[in-house]
């Protein structure tokens, strides 16, 4: 995981929403194109930039370090959620790609498909002598609340002992609760996700803030930056938190700072 950490820290840029929830769903004129995504990447300082292989092949300039997402779905079919392998080790190799993401969803009907191809793509990344980070979100009908503590602990813990180097989960809305879910993890990395745009930048910083007092590794985000009316400034912003641990009041001077 070294190759996506600064100071033992990490500060991922996350772009796979267009597949995931669609591009109207979360995209505008200036966000929808991929070159102006990686601008902030570049300038934003990210450790790392998570895309799907079409993105990657056609935009990817090399310039952060690349975690290409192996599987996906879109938002419209219904049911008990799956996503499966779009992508393989070798091929995101070929693009670039220092590092591999694979999303489980975790209690899902369908999590033994998931379980076993991330099995399969761990062993493939290993070999390669790249890190595997599953993205792990409780979901389907038999999760009443994903962001449970006990479930995101589930979630920290089942990433160890499938051998994920790190993993993304979401926020369980208070440190203490979600240092349980680090320490679940063990050695794997933890990643807080981001999730949709918040209401306030204080709301957002406070989280960050907390999943980073609770021994978090880092931040996997895409909307609260690139949604931001001023992504390099929340950038700016998060650096603070994460890599230098500073106060969520200096985050907020960073962000409206001329
Ligand atoms: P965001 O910060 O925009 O939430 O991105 C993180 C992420 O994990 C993306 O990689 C992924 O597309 C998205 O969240 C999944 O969102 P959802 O929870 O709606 O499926």
């Amino acid at each position: 995981m070294n190759n996506f950490l600064r100071n033992g820290k990490g500060m991922l840029l996350a772009y796979d929403q267009g597949f995931e929830h669609g591009p109207s769903a979360d995209f505008n004129d200036k966000n929808i194109d991929p070159n102006h995504i990686l601008d902030i990447a570049v300038k934003g300082e990210f450790t790392g930039l998570v895309l799907h292989k079409g993105i990657a092949e056609k935009y990817y300039n090399g310039k952060v370090p690349l975690i290409v997402k192996l599987n996906g779905k879109t938002n419209l079919p219904r049911g008990e959620p799956l996503s499966t392998q779009i992508c393989s080790v070798e091929q995101a190799i070929s693009l670039g790609a220092r590092g591999v993401g694979y999303t489980i969803y975790l209690g899902s009907a369908h999590e033994s498909v998931m379980l076993q191809e991330f099995g399969e793509i761990q062993e493939d990344a290993h070999e390669e002598g790249l890190p595997a980070i599953a993205w792990i979100y409780p979901r389907g009908e038999a999760v009443k609340n994903d962001t449970a503590p006990e479930i995101v602990a589930y979630a920290a813990r089942a990433g160890l002992e499938i051998g994920a180097d790190a993993v993304k989960i979401k926020y369980t809305g208070a440190p203490d609760t979600f240092q349980w879910a680090v320490k679940a993890a063990g050695a794997t990395k933890v990643f807080m996700s981001g999730g949709p745009k918040a209401q306030t930048d204080e709301t957002f910083f406070s989280q960050v803030k907390g999943a980073m007092d609770a021994g978090a590794t880092g931040l996997a985000v895409g909307r609260n930056v690139w949604q931001h009316q001023e992504p390099l400034k929340m950038a700016s912003a998060l650096k603070e938190i994460i890599f230098s641990g500073g106060a969520i009041q200096k985050a907020l001077q960073l962000v409206v700072a001329q």
